[in-house]
């Protein structure tokens, strides 16, 4: 096969004239309209320099128009690095100058503050907005309706997903057109897609889950999306009743149960609901089947692996557990210290293996050899344990991350600039439990001196370099951090003692 990506997801439904997106404002997008549309952003990205292998970054909000440009990305060979929306000029300028990308595509309303940015990069600027607009739909607009397909290896880079690093730096994960595809072929036969679906599509495209495991499939099944620009409840709401699956983090699950407005006669007709990104609580599966009379089937994955372990679709979907590993991939549990594998039943570092398990760090060779194991095994951070019948849970963490709404957050960014704030001698950022967020952050200060820490200006000096996501909640003074007799901070202490800081 010439190009096995672009071919397998995209190419094989040129000329098809079903429809391939919903919007919200009733207005439909073909797969030969998405097509067309692909092969001019194809055209364009070739006109403007990128050659097979350069990397095009993205941060434009989600559209019909964002997503195809992931596809053009296929079919000329570009490697994808879509950026979320949330992240400032200064964590945008890390990851153009980190990946080398020739050209950085922004919404419109960001040209300004990222022009520098581009300049200093040496990256070309153009704009995109989800209205259809911007310099590069105007280009676009003047290409050629056909592309030729750009010749591409299974084991060529399809996309660079960057994820957080317990340094602080975020690592550009390598994915290769194989590890997308054969991810995507697993899950289609696993839960059972197919042309007839309609997937209804609320979460962000610059992660994994929106991006390749909920738009990947649909297009290997040629099936449809309802392609909502964000998780609004009452637009969820009202739309389910055309959609058959649905995806989404377990806020989107928290959230639909506590409005009244989710009843089993909405969706009796559907057929999936899929859960992943974070925990979801074993108490949230109950109610949800209590309230739906369905089951959401609750799945595990990383940037790094795609997914790597589902509930069944047909048998028991445990509640508190990711089920089993997928077809094609192999999950162990091995003792973190010696890496050997633990009896059943025990708790150690989850490690996968498969297709599926990316090609490594970006030009960081030492990170990936810490990680990636000559074998093939990736370690993955997160504890599991397995139980008699073969169903994982992951149990807790290995790295210090906290993670919000299904976002990652790497406390050690925080703590870095917190530590530079004015009259703050050290600082802990830790996550505790949220009823929205599943987790939020909490940053815990330590005063230099008599003086107290001026925290509305600490909040708001860090709005101006993070995304607000990443900001925490609620920032604390204490007198110290607890520390062990190694002098290491306990941040397990400071957990349980601000566990209840958001309970209702
Ligand atoms: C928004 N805010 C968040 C937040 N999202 N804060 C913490 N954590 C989050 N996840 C901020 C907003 O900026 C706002 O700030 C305030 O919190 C309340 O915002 P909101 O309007 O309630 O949030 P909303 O826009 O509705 O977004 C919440 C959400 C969204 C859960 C819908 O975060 C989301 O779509 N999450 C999905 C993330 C995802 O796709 N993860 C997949 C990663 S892939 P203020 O103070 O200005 O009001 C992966 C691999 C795998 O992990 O296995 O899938
Ligand atoms: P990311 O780096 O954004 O890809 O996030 C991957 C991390 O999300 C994993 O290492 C897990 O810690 C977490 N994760 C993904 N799915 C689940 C799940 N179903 N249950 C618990 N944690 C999950």
């Amino acid at each position: 096969m010439a190009n096995p990506l672009f071919d397998t997801l995209f190419g094989k439904h040129d000329g098809n004239d079903a429809v391939f997106l919903h919007l919200p404002d009733g207005r439909t997008i073909t797969y030969a309209a998405f097509l067309k549309m692909t092969a001019q952003y194809a055209g364009l990205l070739c006109a403007l320099g990128l050659k097979p292998g350069d990397r095009l970054a993205v941060q434009v909000a989600k559209s019909p128009q964002a997503l195809a440009v992931y596809a053009a990305c296929a079919q000329a060979g570009i490697v994808f690095l879509p950026l979320n929306t949330a992240y400032t000029a200064d964590e945008v300028s890390y990851f153009v100058e980190n990946s080398g990308a020739g050209v950085l595509l922004c919404d419109p309303a960001k040209a300004a503050a990222l022009e520098p940015v581009a300049v200093a990069c040496g990256a070309v600027l153009e704009t995109l907005s989800g209205e259809d607009s911007g310099t590069f739909r105007d280009k676009a607009a003047e290409m050629p309706s056909a592309f030729h397909t750009v010749a591409r290896s299974g084991e060529d880079l399809a996309a660079f997903l960057y994820t957080s690093g317990t340094t602080g730096r975020s690592k550009g994960a390598m994915l290769t057109q194989n590890n997308l595809l054969s991810n995507a072929q697993v899950l289609v036969e696993e839960w059972r897609f197919t042309s007839e679906d309609v997937l209804l599509h609320a979460l962000p495209i610059f992660h994994t889950h929106g991006l390749f495991v909920a738009s990947n499939i649909t297009l290997l099944a040629g099936g449809q999306m309802i392609f909502l620009p964000n998780f609004q409840l009452d637009e969820v709401i009202a739309q389910l009743p055309k959609a058959t699956t649905m995806m989404g983090v377990p806020t989107f699950y928290t959230r639909l149960l506590g409005d009244s407005g989710f009843t089993k006669d909405l969706v009796q007709h559907m057929r999936l609901f899929v859960s992943g990104s974070a925990p979801l609580l074993a108490e949230t599966h109950v109610q949800f089947e209590n309230r739906t009379g369905q089951r959401i089937l609750e799945r595990y994955g990383m940037t790094e692996t795609n997914m790597n372990t589902s509930n069944p679709y047909e048998g028991e979907r445990r509640a508190g557990t990711v089920g089993f590993a997928l077809p094609g991939v192999e999950v162990k549990i091995t003792d973190s210290k010696t890496g050997e594998t633990l009896p059943q039943g025990e708790i150690g570092e989850i490690e996968v293996r498969g297709p599926n398990v990316f090609k490594g760090y970006w030009q960081m060779p030492e990170k990936t050899a810490e990680e990636l194991r000559e074998d093939g095994f990736f370690i993955t951070g997160d504890l599991g344990q397995v139980d008699a019948d073969g169903y994982i849970s992951i149990v807790g963490r290995n790295k210090d991350l906290i993670i919000s709404g299904g976002y990652n957050i790497y406390p050690k960014e925080i703590e870095l600039l917190l530590d530079e704030a004015e009259n703050v001698l050290e600082s802990a950022v830790i996550g505790v439990p949220h009823p929205d967020f599943g987790e939020c952050v909490v940053g815990i200060l330590v005063a230099q001196g008599d003086t107290a820490p001026d925290l509305e200006a600490i909040g708001a000096s860090l709005g101006t370099v993070l995304a607000r996501f990443k900001q925490p909640k609620r920032l604390i003074v204490l007198p110290e951090l607890p520390r062990n007799t190694m002098g290491k901070v306990q941040k397990k202490a400071l957990r349980d003692q601000f566990a209840d800081l958001f309970s209702v």
